[in-house]
């Protein structure tokens, strides 16, 4: 691991004022859950995620949708948060920091972490397909199979999550809008940065003049504007830079 790139990443989050993270799903890959543009594994590896993730392919195929989700919620159930979901709780304890993560799997907040912005919901709650109706379950059974809502009775329910094609939540948009512009420090930590609104927040946070760290062992459409660049997996650079802390 290149020490100087982790004592700059130190350096500059104790000096910054305000700092805000967002994460996406490669934060969660040490913990061992598949990536969105990782092959899929074995069963799903012949399914498209973006296919599966949007009402059409729900409507399509509402059970093959509701089979892949209760396989997502048993891998994240047999997860456990890594090094960069637990610095990154640390870190919200020590440094005025806000969190927005495009994940889904609660990870975060199994870590500690408070205040969570999740875009894009969250993946152990139900809710009714039909938009008209307000029914919702805070409990999965991850073994249930697809079911139509109790309430209304004329939709199938599906995991509270926004799919390719639906809107965020305008609050929640508004509250990422703002800790990215009041940052003078913003982290995007194992994102493809190809989904957006979420990958507008870095825009957001370069025009309001701060300064970029990435955190993705692959190069991504940010790369370029970042100021510095630690092309490693965030786990190992959480580790290691938790240390400096400890020191
Ligand atoms: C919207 C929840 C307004 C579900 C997700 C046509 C019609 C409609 C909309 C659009 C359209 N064309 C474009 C759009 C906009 C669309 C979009 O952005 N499409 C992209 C593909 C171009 N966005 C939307 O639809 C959004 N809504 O715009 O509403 C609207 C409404 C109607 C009509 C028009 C507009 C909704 C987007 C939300 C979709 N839901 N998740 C679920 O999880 O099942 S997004 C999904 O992708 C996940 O949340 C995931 O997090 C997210 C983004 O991907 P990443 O997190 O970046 O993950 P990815 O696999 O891509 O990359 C992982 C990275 O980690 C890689 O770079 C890898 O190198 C790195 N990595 C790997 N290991 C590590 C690591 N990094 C660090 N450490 C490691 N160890």
């Amino acid at each position: 691991m290149n020490n100087s790139d982790i004592q700059n990443l130190y350096e500059w989050l104790t000096q910054a004022e305000c700092i805000t993270v967002m994460t996406g799903a490669g934060v969660s890959a040490e913990s061992g859950i598949s990536t969105f543009r990782d092959a899929q594994e074995g069963l799903w590896s012949k399914y498209d995620p973006m296919e599966m993730a949007s009402p059409e392919g729900f409507s399509r195929d509402p059970e093959l949708v509701w089979s892949w989700y209760q396989w997502r919620r048993q891998q994240v159930q047999q997860a456990s948060p890594n090094a960069a979901h637990l610095g990154i709780a640390e870190l919200q304890k020590r440094l005025k920091l806000y969190l927005i993560t495009q994940n889904v799997d609660g990870l975060h907040q199994q870590a500690g972490s408070t205040e969570v912005i999740e875009l894009h919901g969250h993946l152990f709650e139900n809710r009714c397909h039909n938009s008209q109706c307000d029914y919702h379950e805070s409990v999965v059974d991850i073994e249930e199979p697809l079911k139509r809502c109790n309430q209304c009775q004329s939709a199938y329910l599906r995991p509270s999550v926004v799919w390719f094609g639906e809107s965020l939540d305008a609050s929640v948009i508004d509250m990422a809008q703002k800790v990215s512009q009041q940052c003078d420090l913003f982290l995007s930590v194992g994102t493809s940065s190809e989904v957006y609104p979420a990958a507008g927040f870095a825009n957001v946070a370069l025009q309001a003049g701060a300064k970029l760290i990435e955190i993705n062992p692959n190069a991504t459409s940010l790369s370029s504007k970042v100021d510095l660049l630690i092309a490693k997996p965030a786990g190992q650079v959480f580790k290691h830079l938790m240390s400096l802390f400890d020191d």
